[in-house]
């Protein structure tokens, strides 16, 4: 079970570039005063935040990360061109250490930190005119670059909780939509421990989703393998229902969502006294009736229409094995999740205001 996502990269500002040594040539004066300009300075290495990406991952496939370099100053008093900065995006919460673990960096939300400032410009001989040298030969060199050996760390926390029976599908559905590789069987509890997933969405934006052991009746009792892993979805921002209606369980698929709502209900009457709990019966619920390869249409739309007649919930019907519905239900799952998150925002907007 990995929480931790942790990448080790280096870091390098750019060089300043040099000043330059040169002299003004006009007709009739064979050595005009002094026009070298100075160098530019160095790129910068800036670190910014964005709620968009969850991960580290973007980090895996490089790690060497260089800003510009400035570029040599030149004849006529040209300055020369500064480095670029490199900017480099990470999720909120990252925390920088150095090699020996230490923190040096905590990047929080909508935070942009320079880590590494580049090289100053040299200056250009113009720079060493005076009354004593007219015609100075000598111009500064650009300051050099710095590097940093840095350790990237971030702790994932789930946006989505994936609930359900055993056997559900819970777990063949994130490895549907992830790159996580839990382990998938037709036996009740393969799932022994919480695994994470990370879902992308278009080109730069995903969220975490938690694939957690199955729950039956009677779990808050110790039924099974109880309902101590619910603490690793209790600050998701919603949940994902899997009710498998393909009736291989042989249970009512009604009855498996039932049961599972009562579980939560008394994982939150048991847990309600705990200092910061964020209780799970009214999470939002996205249900999802699985295993529909295994039905006809008419059964699936009886299904569907029971369950929301029923309960007055959102529900999708998939087959996590053929793909079925499932890049139009996660479009669903990804548009609440940024919506979520947008009101995030402008909640901590307003509190930061009316202080
Ligand atoms: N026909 C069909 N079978 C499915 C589908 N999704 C999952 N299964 C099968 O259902 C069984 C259980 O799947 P898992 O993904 O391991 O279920 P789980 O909910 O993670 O189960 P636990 O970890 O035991 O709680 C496996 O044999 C899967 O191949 C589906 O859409 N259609
Ligand atoms: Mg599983």
């Amino acid at each position: 079970m990995k929480f931790v996502d942790e990448v080790k990269i280096t870091i390098t500002s750019g060089h300043g570039g040099p000043g330059a040594v040169n002299f003004r040539r006009e007709s009739g004066t064979p050595r005009g005063g002094p026009d070298g300009g100075d160098g530019g300075r160095g790129g910068n290495v800036i670190f910014k935040t964005s709620r968009h990406i969850n991960t580290l991952g973007d980090f895996k496939n490089n790690r060497k990360y260089n800003a510009g370099n400035g570029q040599a100053g030149a004849r006529d008093n040209c300055t020369g061109q500064d480095g670029a900065d490199l900017v480099l995006i990470v999720p909120e919460g990252t925390i920088i250490r150095n090699l020996e673990g230490e923190i040096l960096f905590d990047l929080n939300k909508n935070t942009q930190e320079t880590i590494l400032f580049g090289g100053r410009g040299g200056k250009g001989n113009t720079f060493f005119k005076n009354s004593v040298n007219q015609a100075p030969e000598h111009a500064q060199p650009g300051e050099e670059s710095h590097t940093l050996d840095i350790a990237l760390e971030l702790k994932l926390i789930a946006d989505v909780g994936i609930i359900g029976f055993p056997n559900a599908g819970k777990s063949t559905l994130i490895s549907k939509i992830s790159a996580a590789k839990p382990k998938i069987a037709d036996y009740p509890f393969t799932t022994l421990t919480p695994q994470l997933g990370v879902v992308n969405v278009g080109d730069y934006s995903n969220f975490v989703v938690a694939d957690i052991p199955g729950l039956i009746k009677g779990a808050h009792a110790g039924v099974g393998l109880g309902i101590q892993f619910l603490k690793h979805i209790e600050r998701t921002r919603l949940f994902i229902h899997i009710v498998d209606v393909s009736g291989i369980s042989g249970r009512d698929p009604m009855n498996d969502f039932e049961d599972i709502n009562y579980e939560l209900t008394m994982y939150d009457e048991m847990n309600k006294d705990k200092e910061e709990f964020f209780a799970l019966s009214n999470r939002e619920q996205i249900v999802v009736l699985n295993k529909i390869d295994q039905l006809s249409p008419e059964q699936v739309e009886k299904f569907k229409s029971q369950f929301k007649k029923k309960y007055g919930v959102e529900v999708y019907a998939i087959s996590a094995i053929t793909g079925k519905n499932l890049q139009e239900f996660l479009k669903t799952v990804g548009n609440k999740i940024l919506k979520s998150k947008e009101a995030e925002d402008e909640d901590k907007n307003s509190q930061a205001e009316s202080l």
